[in-house]
């Protein structure tokens, strides 16, 4: 039975002895890889592809989050093409090196901050509060509508999916987080299940079957039944082949206000999302995504991401007995 592949991720400035081999402790095979933009050259990729490599990981996926997320792409702006060319060298490299997934699109992410509460134990978790986001003065000099964003995304797609296709690669498109239609001046492209059905028909259109979804549990819960049944969509998403990527991740309640949790705290049961991908035979990546801002004297990110891949495993491996 092919099963899931619980991941971590690399920065590419901290490809290290002592990281890889945190990630091998954790019993880990698998990772993502984010290039900076000193290392998104056809040196400086292979290099830290081959170093990874020869630790014992499988790169699932990987990109450079300044070009992926390059608001003049998103927003369509003047100087767009310029972004383009480079977010498409960098596919070609990743392609060429055998990496099998890369990023694309509008993953904005905002917050109101990062907050201790007893939802969190004392330590800070992002949260959101809406009506705080939409009072925000807009972040573009000119407001970009929905009809605007989308135009912005299709003219990336025609110039994105050929090079991707011919690469041997696939993009994951993650939500907009938090997933509201519009705010800080500017429309979001993916705020429920159906505008990822937009997405996929309109990317089937120029290249089939090449764009695929970074599907965040996070996101689909912050929207709750605005976003769509997330056991459902899942299912669904999984049974057509889109789903490249899970981010794993729960939060204390819908919108309009949240903040992240523990997998094991929020208001979602995320053992039942664990039995969706094993009945579905989900086979791809699974990463715990974020995880609480927590104090260097008591491990920082290193131990809060070890706790959240360690719950994520026994859940997994939990689902795993109960389905056979
Ligand atoms: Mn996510």
């Amino acid at each position: 039975m092919k099963k899931m592949k619980p991941q971590l991720g690399i920065q590419s400035s901290n490809a290290s002895d002592e990281y890889l081999q945190y990630l091998r402790q954790m019993g880990l095979t698998h990772c993502f890889v984010m290039f900076s933009n000193e290392h998104s050259n056809h040196e400086d990729v292979n290099r830290i592809l081959d170093r990874v490599r020869r630790a014992g990981l499988t790169v699932d996926d990987a990109g450079n989050s300044f070009l992926y997320k390059h608001m003049s792409i998103h927003l369509g702006l003047p100087d767009r093409d310029r972004w383009i060319d480079q977010y498409n060298a960098l596919n070609r490299l990743l392609g060429q090196a055998g990496v099998p997934v890369g990023y694309i699109g509008n993953s904005r992410v905002s917050h109101t901050g990062y907050f201790a509460s007893d939802a969190t134990h004392g330590a800070l978790g992002r949260t959101v509060q809406m009506d705080e986001i939409l009072k925000r003065p807009p972040v573009v000099a000119k407001t970009v509508d929905e009809d605007e964003l989308w135009a912005a995304f299709q003219y990336l797609l025609e110039r994105a999916l050929p090079v991707a296709k011919e690469a041997g690669m696939r993009l994951a498109l993650h939500p907009s987080d938090p997933p509201y239609p519009m705010y800080e001046g500017y429309a979001s492209l993916i705020y429920n299940s159906d505008c990822y059905r937009r997405a996929l028909k309109l990317a089937d259109a120029i290249e089939p079957g090449v764009l695929g979804i970074k599907f965040c549990c996070g996101c689909w819960l912050e929207g709750g039944d605005r976003f769509g049944d997330i056991l459902s969509d899942l299912r669904e998403f999984i049974r057509a082949g889109r789903v490249l990527t899970v981010h794993f991740r729960n939060v204390s309640c819908p919108l309009p206000d949240f903040t992240e949790t523990l997998a094991e705290d929020g208001y979602f049961d995320m053992m039942q999302i664990m039995r969706v991908l094993v009945e579905e035979g989900y086979d791809q990546a699974i990463y715990p995504d974020h995880v609480f801002r927590t104090d260097p004297m008591t491990g920082g990110d290193l131990a809060a991401f070890a706790y959240a891949v360690g719950y994520m495993k026994g859940l997994m491996d939990a689902a795993y007995s109960e389905v056979r």
